[in-house]
């Protein structure tokens, strides 16, 4: 099952999008060229998830058929709105380009694979690494070595190719892999810190504590599906 993360923004924001990085431009002309490039690179970016969400999607129900069992329990994916894209390009001190865009960031085209349990993460991780077309740019794995405030998920950002009318463009797809506890801990996190609310600090032990008392749980479901579904 996928969840879209719709980010198609209207004109409105678009405009105002652009008016607000207008500077970059030369002319009105160079900006105008440059919206046309950024809407393309959006259909280029959509479509590369779409392909990483079918091999996925064929993973899933090939390991039903095999072993009855979804190591999926759900997906999520996105394309990167041009407004936070552009933001990062401006955070990373490079210039409002598509050209730049497409060397240097690699989140724009995002999916989230949330996963029924630990083991199902390396294994989805390992089955679509073998696909010769496609290849591994970056991994880090916070599953193995969780960040300080207890986040954890396993990151791996991957190319694959996407067949256009004219060319075969080399996509990057970041793809972060986690359990449904993970998930739940990570979205909670997310909303606290984003709420922006000076008694967010206060919440940060009783999340640190949630993250580990979720591992221990998950380590033991874990057990248990793997003594009575192995063999
Ligand atoms: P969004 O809205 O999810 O896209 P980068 O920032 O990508 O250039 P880096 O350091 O490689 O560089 O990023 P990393 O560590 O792989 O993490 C990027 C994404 O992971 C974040 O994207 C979050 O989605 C998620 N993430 C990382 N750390 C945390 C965390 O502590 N809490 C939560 N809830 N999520 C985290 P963005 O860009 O922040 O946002």
């Amino acid at each position: 099952m996928y969840v879209e993360r719709n980010n198609s923004q209207n004109v409105e924001d678009l405009k105002a999008d652009f008016r607000e990085n207008f500077g970059e431009f030369t002319s009105s002309e160079a900006a105008f060229e440059s919206l046309i490039g950024f809407v393309s690179l959006e259909q280029l970016y959509s479509s590369a998830l779409k392909e990483i969400s079918t091999k996925l999607d064929i993973l899933d129900d090939h390991f039903q058929q095999m072993y009855k069992h979804n190591p999926i329990h759900h997906m999520e994916r996105r394309v990167k709105e041009m407004r936070s894209l552009m933001k990062k390009l401006k955070r990373k001190g490079l210039p409002i380009s598509t050209e730049a865009a497409k060397e240097h960031i690699q989140d724009i085209a995002g999916i989230r694979v949330i996963c029924n349990y630990l083991d199902d993460i390396y294994m989805i991780e390992s089955l679509l690494l073998k696909q010769e077309d496609v290849k591994l740019l970056k991994r880090k794995d916070y599953i193995k070595n969780p960040k300080g405030n207890g986040y954890r998920s396993l990151h791996i950002v991957v190319t694959v190719p996407v067949f256009l009318a004219n060319a075969v463009e080399i996509v990057p797809v970041e793809i972060q892999i986690r359990t449904i506890g993970m998930d739940m801990w990570a979205s909670l996190e997310h909303k606290i810190r984003y709420k922006n609310s000076t008694d967010t600090e206060q919440y940060k032990t009783d999340l640190h504590e949630c993250a580990e008392e979720i591992t221990a749980i998950e380590n033991k479901m874990q057990r248990i599906h793997s003594e009575v579904f192995t063999n």
